[in-house]
């Protein structure tokens, strides 16, 4: 449908729409707490009867603590599903359904591989480790959730990506930074003594997607962190996650040694920092024998670093590469960099900084880069640092908590941007080099592969605050298993497991979801246009924002809107990070012609009378895609609203709450940006639009000192 069929659908459907008082009725059922991982009773009866069968008596070899919790969520999952109790037997023989280590394979202790195979009605999985069977009970419940049959089995399955990571951005006072779900589910203050079944939940929902190492603390870390007391709590939480296969791997801060020993340096050269180092890792190891090693943001935003002793990021990375390689640990250290002297535009900055390094690094490092260029945005290019450093393993870093898309009342399934990002071809090594490529390590050859998000989870009940917001943290996992499988299907799983089975309101609301993120690209940053959110909490629109200590902080400086047009110049004759890309898109982006329309502002500053593909001005398209945006969200909350009888009332009622502040909040952004823009246009808006609701003069007056998540 196009955006102008949205619009009108929306303004006929918004006329039904009334939002009456909730009731404790509308609070009744499931509230989120279980994810996908719901395990209710399927309301097919002969299908459930069939499984029950199947299913009907379990045998597992292992007795590892990873076979205990194996044998624990089927306790919970088959009676939930089915309605009957497994039993479990000894004697492999007798058992339909049996799970077991394939001793005729060489183990290999990092191996996470499983088969699944039904043969002559026994289901088989068999894995090399525990790990592998553990993943592979977890495929088979996902079958049974989504209904499969499970008749003919023959399935193989190793992940694409080695380490499949969340990155938390919580503070050791449980602040989150960017976080909107509650304070942060780690309870520093209670560990190591108090575990909480909620770490247990959440390393379940991690396993069951793959998910295999966390960074519970913040990239603006906190030395402390390193101390012998945190030490402890971080073993604790360690110890519990380690029968599903998830690794701790901490932030740290690259001035510790300075900071906990008094160290008059932390510069990577001096032996004393070595050693410092070393003996961390060493401590570490002693108490998490499994750690999984540091991720670190240096020189960046005024987190210390290798710049601050006049080193580049290689040395820094490779001193702490070779203090855990002793113990097998990795560094991730972050590309996020841009410095406030450059003379060079944001978006060139880390490709500046990180290219002249590549081959460099240790092999236990790998760079972690952000999707795009800049940060985050709700779209970006693919970051130009993909592909352009073949020795280097180049780690994925995602955004899943919304810290630029509407926070946790807006509807954004992220399926579709991970997905645009990951097949962006970058055309470095030919066609096809696409950025999944470079990331699993088929282009570089790299060992060390890594996809990691930053974490959108919190203390809230529902754990991400929406509802929806869920699909986010089961899509990365699913992805960093298997950058293959699409979107699409990947949303079809989460609502089976999550909301309905129901196929109609099922197929709805997967379309939903597909569309999600593109009506807020379409009501916050069309045509390219990015960061133009209000000032540190980033919440709102603030595209009018012009006085914040650094140039590059302001909108201002990414839209660049004046008299004459708007956009920001980065081909040949503007900034050139054109040339960062391969000459392939370079031809493209340089040529507005060619440049596609959802990233032409983002390469171009253009007239605003600019005759687009369309025929139309830039600037009857650009006013058209704000209203098409908002008007996306109002028919996205009616067709929400039809599907009343379809969703349990708690789940429905906090999606239907979300949506109402939703649709309230496109407008705003809509009104705010279109009358914004429109004093340098000075252009009418086309014809039949409804006025925007306030002036501008009241958008810019509005303040949100308490905003969630602030830096
Ligand atoms: C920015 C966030 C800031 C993070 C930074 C980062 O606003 O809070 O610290 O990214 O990635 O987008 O380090």
């Amino acid at each position: 449908m196009n955006r102008f069929c949205y619009w009108c659908v929306a303004i006929i459907f918004s006329g039904f729409i009334q939002q009456a008082n909730a009731s404790i009725a509308d609070f009744k059922g499931e509230d989120g707490y279980r994810l996908w991982l719901k395990y209710d009773l399927l309301s097919d009866v002969s299908l459930r009867k069939n499984y029950a069968k199947q299913l009907g008596s379990i045998y597992i070899d292992t007795q590892t603590d990873t076979g205990k919790v194996i044998m624990q969520e089927l306790q919970l999952a088959l009676p939930g599903l089915l309605g009957q109790e497994p039993r479990f037997t000894d004697s492999a023989q007798q058992a339909t359904l049996v799970i077991s280590l394939n001793p005729s394979l060489q183990a290999d202790a990092t191996d996470e591989a499983f088969a699944i195979q039904t043969q002559q009605g026994k289901i088989q999985i068999l894995a090399q480790n525990p790990v592998g069977l553990l993943y592979g009970t977890f495929h088979l419940l996902r079958l049974v959730q989504t209904e499969q049959s499970l008749a003919k089995l023959d399935i193989q399955q190793a992940p694409k990506i080695k380490l499949r990571m969340l990155n938390h951005w919580d503070d050791l006072d449980r602040h989150t930074e960017r976080g909107f779900a509650g304070e942060s589910i780690f309870d520093w203050h209670k560990l190591p003594d108090y575990k909480e079944q909620r770490y247990y939940d959440y390393a379940r929902a991690n396993a069951s997607v793959g998910i295999n190492g966390i960074v519970p603390i913040n990239v603006n870390s906190n030395s402390l962190i390193l101390t012998p007391a945190y030490l402890r709590k971080v073993q604790a939480l360690a110890d519990i996650f380690r029968p599903y296969g998830i690794k701790v791997y901490l932030s740290i801060k690259f001035s510790s040694p300075q900071q906990l020993d008094g160290l008059p340096t932390s510069d990577p050269l001096d032996p004393q920092v070595q050693q410092w180092w070393q003996a961390k890792a060493a401590e570490i190891y002693q108490l998490i024998p499994d750690f999984g090693g540091f991720l670190v943001k240096a020189n960046s935003e005024g987190q210390p670093g290798p710049g601050d002793y006049g080193r580049t990021h290689d040395i820094g990375a490779n001193m702490l590469a070779k203090a855990l390689q002793p113990f097998g640990g990795n560094v991730l250290w972050r590309a996020f960099v841009y410095a406030h002297d450059s003379e060079h535009e944001r978006s060139l900055q880390a490709y500046n900084e990180f290219v002249p390094l590549d081959g460099h690094f240790e092999s236990n490092v790998s760079v972690q880069v952000k999707n795009g260029p800049i940060d985050f945005q709700p779209r970006e290019p693919f970051s130009p640092l993909f592909g352009a450093m073949p020795q280097t393993s180049l780690a994925m870093e995602f955004q899943v908590t919304q810290e630029y898309l509407g926070f946790s009342t807006h509807l954004a399934y992220l399926g579709s941007m991970y997905k645009e990002v990951l097949d962006s071809d970058t055309h470095t090594n030919g066609e096809g080099s696409t950025v999944a490529k470079v990331i699993d390590g088929s282009l570089s050859k790299a060992p060390l592969t890594v996809m990691a998000g930053v974490a959108n989870i919190g203390a809230d009940r529902n754990w991400t605050g929406h509802i929806f917001g869920q699909a986010n943290w089961y899509v990365l996992g699913r992805l960093a298993w298997d950058h293959d499988l699409s979107a699409d299907n990947i949303a079809r799983e989460w609502v089976a497991m999550t909301l309905t089975h129901d196929p109609k309101a099922s197929e709805q609301i997967v379309a939903m979801m597909m569309q999600s993120r593109e009506n807020i690209v379409n009501y916050m940053t069309p045509l390219g246009l990015h960061h133009l959110m209000d000032t540190g909490h980033h919440y709102g629109p603030g595209p009018w924002v012009d006085n914040l200590g650094r140039d590059d902080w302001n909108p201002t400086y990414y839209h660049r809107a004046d008299d004459k047009g708007i956009g920001l110049d980065r081909t040949t004759d503007g900034t050139n990070a054109v040339s960062q890309y391969a000459p392939y898109w370079q031809e493209i982006f340089n040529d507005p012609k060619k440049t596609p329309d959802n990233l032409l502002l983002w390469f171009h500053h253009l007239p605003w009378d600019y005759t687009m593909a369309s025929g139309k001005t830039l600037w009857v398209e650009l006013v058209e895609h704000y209203y098409a945006g908002a008007a996306a969200v109002e028919l996205m909350q009616a067709q929400w609203l039809g599907l009343k009888d379809k969703i349990e009332p708690n789940q429905f009622n906090q999606v239907r709450m979300a949506l109402a502040i939703q649709v309230k909040e496109a407008r705003w952004w809509r009104d705010a940006c279109v009358l914004y823009f429109q004093g340098y246009s000075n252009m009418a808006l086309p014809a039949g639009l409804e006025k925007p609701q306030h002036s501008l003069e009241y958008y810019q007056s509005l303040t949100f000192p308490y905003a969630p998540g602030q830096g």
